[in-house]
């Protein structure tokens, strides 16, 4: 058992607090670049550090988001004043969490499929974390689905690296976020999409059982259960969160504090929409609070609004509270449509 034990169930319950979720603002230089770079905004080192100044400044965030996902720079930055922005995000109640894998790289030998990487010097680099103040962290593996895939030795891999993770995390005193996204990319149907997230979380747990990691410190963050972007036939809200809920019910053990979900290329009103279907039709019938961890179905509006010109960094934070308001409100199955007239920019 990890000395860590009693702070690790104790941060895992604070992370699925009631009302709230994790906020994911891990993208590496290369996602975050791409995405500015889609708005004109430079790509530099002090452009990636205003955004996530302006993302953790803003006021009464906590109202809805219990922690927050850094990247290895963001978590070394410091706010136009100097403050460091873990010390802001201490000040305003926010969890510090980092992204630990160094990314999806190709399997070799497998076509179309990816490992993620990230275990050479993670003993150490988690130590330096905790040091700097995180108190959870990360590791996304991706599993595509085509046909003929994924493999089983994709699934394995990725499980098995997981699984590493998460032990090493709970040893160095950080909770570790598990994150197997099956993606939404392709013509799958929901069936299938449910097929391979079974597979994929059943492995996972066993690879998780057999590393020793302990379930009740850790959270899982999957993808939904929903079928492909480019599938004739798009899956309703109500088949969404009928066809999630009970792939997890069948794969994720009782004693897991929570389930904390990506939105995973979902428009901003449908991530709240999935997670409000599932806490409304289910949240009393699950042993886990169900709850998000998305990154552009919160910041998407934002960062659109902002565009890299600081004069516009109060109405951009009005648009990042709306949406950690709509997904808090939808954690707890009291997110409504209506809510999406309310963002006012001035
Ligand atoms: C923020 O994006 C994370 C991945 O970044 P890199 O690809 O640059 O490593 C990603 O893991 C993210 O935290 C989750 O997938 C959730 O993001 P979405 O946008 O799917 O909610």
């Amino acid at each position: 058992m990890s000395s860590y034990a009693s702070e690790l169930r104790q941060t895992a319950q604070a992370m699925m607090a009631p009302g709230k979720g994790i906020l994911a603002m891990d993208e590496s230089n290369g996602t975050c670049n791409k995405r500015f770079d889609k708005l004109g905004i430079p790509t530099t080192e002090d452009r990636r550090r205003a955004y996530r100044q302006l993302i953790l400044t803003t006021s009464n965030l906590s109202e809805a988001i219990s922690g927050a996902i850094l990247y290895d720079e963001t978590i070394r930055q410091s706010t136009d004043s100097g403050v460091p922005l873990t010390q802001v995000m201490k000040d305003g109640g926010i969890i510090i969490g980092i992204k630990v894998d160094t990314g999806a790289k190709d399997l070799a030998g497998h076509e179309g499929e990816k490992v993620t990487e990230g275990l050479d010097g993670l003993r150490d680099r988690i130590a330096e974390y905790y040091q700097m103040g995180a108190r959870f962290a990360k590791w996304r593996s991706v599993i595509t689905i085509k046909d003929g895939l994924p493999s089983r030795a994709c699934i394995e891999a990725n499980a098995h690296g997981l699984a590493r993770y998460a032990a090493l995390c709970q040893e160095g005193g950080l909770v570790p976020i598990v994150e197997p996204e099956v993606l939404i990319n392709g013509d799958h149907t929901l069936e299938r999409c449910y097929e391979v997230t079974d597979e994929t979380l059943h492995t996972v747990f066993e690879q998780l059982y057999r590393q020793g990691v302990a379930f009740d410190q850790m959270i899982l963050k999957p993808s939904m259960v929903i079928s492909g972007l480019d599938c004739p036939t798009q899956s309703t809200v109500e088949q969404v969160a009928d066809a999630t809920v009970a792939c997890l019910l069948k794969n994720v053990p009782a004693m897991v504090p929570g389930v904390a979900f990506l939105s995973g290329g979902q428009s901003e009103a449908r991530a709240s929409e999935h997670l409000n279907m599932m806490n409304q039709k289910y949240g009393d019938k699950c042993p886990w609070r169900l709850t998000f961890s998305y990154a552009r179905a919160i910041q998407q509006p934002a960062l659109n609004h902002w565009r890299g010109d600081d004069s516009k960094v109060a109405a951009a934070q009005k648009l990042l509270l709306h949406r950690a308001r709509c997904n808090g409100a939808a954690s707890q199955g009291q997110y409504n449509p209506d809510m999406e007239k309310q963002p006012a920019l001035v």
